[in-house]
């Protein structure tokens, strides 16, 4: 990859170089997911429920230039109070050359966890193929970038402002396994189903580590090693009025065609319509989820050192 060199915290140095359990997290949900000043006490949340499981959170970013692995609290505060671009594996080389700041996607922090040898992440929602793609070609370079890098993201499955279906042919085709955490339904984020089945289901952190230990014992045959997704399901009691939910997506979808919104405005502009819509009830949901993944890829991270 033909992307600049980047920098881990000694903290994740440490814990890595000594086999102990790591959890990266993306920073794209703290600057364009979430509203200010939620987006900063969730960020500090995520990294104190890793800290509380004995887990070494390494939230990622770039930070004037430099990728980093692993952030302190002023990059911390960084990511969530400054307006920041938002960055995909491609921004990398212009970022550096620039010495400009950014928030990684879920596609970045893949790689650059794939890079610094963190196993394990936790998101809120993969970034997946957009409605009406055939035509506009809008397809998350998340996809692509799990698999070409061994990292198993946690994540509540694919926002319903996407085309599931699709997301998941497009997961398949790439070759990158699915499991449902403790379910056969895919999750579409604020909600815990999707009407979407998969083939496997795990039950705890055990049988995912057990996974990734059969990914890491396939031989080399000069290919890139892809990751896995692990859907995560918002419990139920914590997840989104289905009803409530119809009738404010459809709402966004409305307001990002008048507004014209495309390409990589979309995400983030649907998530902050959608909390506005949702009287904030959206943005609760989204929390719970995130945190609830976090927690389970702490559990993953464990489970994985452990039986190294
Ligand atoms: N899903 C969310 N919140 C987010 C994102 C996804 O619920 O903030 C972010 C992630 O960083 C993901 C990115 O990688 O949006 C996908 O953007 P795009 O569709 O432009 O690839
Ligand atoms: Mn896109």
């Amino acid at each position: 990859m033909p992307n600049p060199p980047f920098l881990l915290s000694d903290e994740v140095a440490d814990a890595l170089e000594a086999g102990r359990p790591v959890v990266a997290l993306e920073s794209t949900i703290i600057s364009h997911g979430l509203p200010r000043p939620r987006n900063l006490e969730a960020a500090g949340e995520f990294e104190a429920i890793l800290r509380d499981a004995g887990v070494v959170p390494a939230t990622v970013a770039v930070l004037d230039g430099v990728p980093r692995v692993g952030l302190d609290g002023t990059g911390v505060e960084r990511i969530a109070n400054e307006d920041m671009a938002k960055a995909s594996i491609r921004d990398l080389p212009v970022l550096a050359a620039r010495g400009a700041s950014a928030a990684t996607t879920v596609a970045a922090t893949t790689h650059l966890a794939a890079l610094a040898g963190v196993r394990v992440f936790a998101t809120g929602g993969l970034g997946g193929v957009h409605r009406g793609a055939s035509a506009t070609f809008d397809e998350s370079a998340d996809l692509v970038a799990l698999a070409e890098h061994p990292v198993a993201v946690v994540s509540a499955g694919v926002k319903s402002v996407l085309d599931i279906g699709a997301t998941l042919e497009r997961l398949e085709t790439l070759s990158v396994p699915v499991v449902g955490y403790g379910t056969t339904a895919f999750p579409s984020f604020w909600l815990p189903t999707s009407g979407f089945d998969l083939d496997w289901r795990v039950d705890g952190p055990e049988e995912v580590a057990a996974i990734l230990r059969a990914q890491d014992a396939a031989p080399e045959d000069g290919r890139p090693r892809p990751g896995l997704v692990v859907a995560n399901p918002v419990p139920e009691a914590e997840g989104w009025d289905r009803a409530e939910h119809d009738r404010v997506l459809a709402e966004a979808f409305a307001a990002a065609e008048a507004a014209n919104v495309r390409g990589k405005a979309v995400t983030p502009f649907l998530l902050s319509f959608i909390v506005t819509a949702s009287g904030g009830t959206s943005l609760e949901v989204n929390l719970a989820l995130a945190r609830n993944n976090v927690r389970v890829a702490a559990a993953i991270a464990t489970a994985y050192a452990a039986a190294r």
